[in-house]
């Protein structure tokens, strides 16, 4: 693998706002994946405390309408299930220092900085997305749709910690949706929408684009590869068919300043941002960008 990337070229640039992802592109080395992967199985194992669920667990929402008739919603509390074919951990950045190291690199800061074309860049969240043998597809979705803010102010950096392709787990991308209109979210367990009754008149997304026209794309990665994808992007990724578990250490960075709805919109953290109150580093930590 070539030497991870200091800046993405002007052509690179070019082909996100067409395409709304770039891929391949070296984003760590080699042997930081390596050790980002031992990491994520030492979090899967229950070695290291960690934020983590199974993807597939089933997801309902509740509506809350406050005496002064604000509403916000949050997560009914399903059973949550031992995490064993599709392990999600979810700001791994806090707890693990190993983590945080590559969250918070100026290089990969600088990169999403070029794609979002803002003047700071904060770290969202990030996540390990683990797929052991024999896990199905992710569905076709949309990130935008889980997230609590309206403008797609946000780059994700989907970086392979193993080598990945079709037949372990691949990203598949259907080229050019970003410049469609937003969807409702889906469960990752089952493909079934929901939030529609919270949000009337927002559409379904096809689960299989190409049977619909669409052109799809599926990455090619060696482990420290990735690429980076816009927020209304459809994607999702194919089934891990070999014997080995498929990693992926994801990164989502906002442009400092985008407009934050929190639980106003869809369940989320609560970081202290008043609801449409632009998001700063007194909420989320500010990346460096200097290389
Ligand atoms: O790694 C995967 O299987 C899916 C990742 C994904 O959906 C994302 O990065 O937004």
């Amino acid at each position: 693998m070539s030497a991870p990337r200091q800046r993405l070229t002007v052509k690179e640039v070019e082909r996100y706002r067409v395409e709304g992802f770039v891929q391949p592109v070296a984003i760590i080395d080699f042997h930081d994946a390596v050790r980002l992967r031992h990491a994520a199985a030492e979090h899967i194992a229950g070695l290291v405390p960690t934020e983590r669920y199974e993807l597939t667990d089933e997801v309902k929402v509740r509506r809350i309408e406050a005496g002064d008739g604000t509403v916000t919603y949050e997560y009914v509390d399903e059973q949550p299930t031992e995490p064993h074919t599709l392990p999600f951990l979810f700001n791994i950045w806090r707890l693990d220092s190993r983590f945080r190291a590559i969250a918070l690199d100026p290089r990969i800061g600088f990169m999403a900085k070029q794609l979002l074309g803002c003047d700071e860049v904060l770290l969202m969240e990030d996540n390990v997305v683990a797929k052991a043998p024999g896990a199905g597809v992710v569905p076709w979705h949309q990130d935008l749709s889980y997230w609590p803010i309206e403008d797609p102010a946000v780059v994700t950096v989907w970086i392979a910690l193993d080598d990945i392709h079709a037949a372990n787990g691949a990203m598949t991308v259907v080229p050019g949706s970003h410049r469609t209109v937003e969807h409702l979210p889906v469960q990752f367990r089952d493909a079934a929408t929901f939030m529609a009754e919270h949000r009337p008149g927002v559409p379904t997304l096809t689960q299989d684009p190409g049977s619909a026209g669409h052109p799809v794309v599926a990455y090619r990665t060696r482990a420290g590869e990735g690429g980076f994808h816009h927020p209304l992007l459809w994607h999702g990724s194919t089934p891990n068919g070999s014997r080995a578990m498929r990693s992926a250490y994801v990164l989502r960075y906002i442009a400092a300043g985008t407009a934050w709805l929190g639980s106003s919109r869809v369940p989320y953290d609560d970081l202290g941002c008043v609801t449409g109150a632009p998001v700063t580093s007194d909420h989320l930590p500010r990346v460096p960008t200097d290389t």
